[in-house]
């Protein structure tokens, strides 16, 4: 009978130190994410974007419409803060955000997740676009 209870004992010892060992892994909860957020920018041919800047925080989801009203095609990527307007193109996009060439009349649209906090620039990349205005700031928060 002694032996039976011995086993009995270690049976409880052992489950005891899983059981805390299970609970010892536990890590404090993730930070909630940010809700999705979404703007709606206005392209006309007079080289300026609507709204010229925007706040965002990192790991957001955002969704940039492009609403061109011009005749002229016109584009949004975002880009380094440091980066030539002059002969900025598709390729300085970051993070693929690069709604693509709008016509006259038409819209597009783009999701992306917002980078580490700094500031950006989103500018169009037609040619002589952004060097005449079609540059606004996105600041990640
Ligand atoms: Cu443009």
């Amino acid at each position: 009978m002694k032996k039976v209870n011995q086993l009995f004992f270690l049976v409880v010892i052992i489950s005891a130190a899983a059981f805390l060992a299970a609970c010892g892994g536990s890590e404090p909860p993730a930070p909630p994410k940010p809700d999705p957020v979404s703007f709606n920018f206005v392209a006309t041919d007079a080289f300026a974007w609507t709204p010229d800047s925007i706040s965002v925080q990192t790991g957001q989801e955002v969704t940039i419409v492009v609403d061109n009203q011009g005749a002229l095609e016109h584009n949004w990527i975002l880009a380094n803060k440091n980066v030539d307007v002059a002969t900025a193109s598709d390729a300085d996009a970051l993070y693929g955000a690069n709604v693509g060439y709008v016509q006259g009349g038409e819209s597009g649209e783009l999701t992306f997740v917002a980078p580490g906090a700094g500031e950006y620039l989103y500018i169009c990349t037609v040619a002589g676009h952004a060097a005449g205005g079609m540059v606004g700031t996105l600041i990640v928060e």
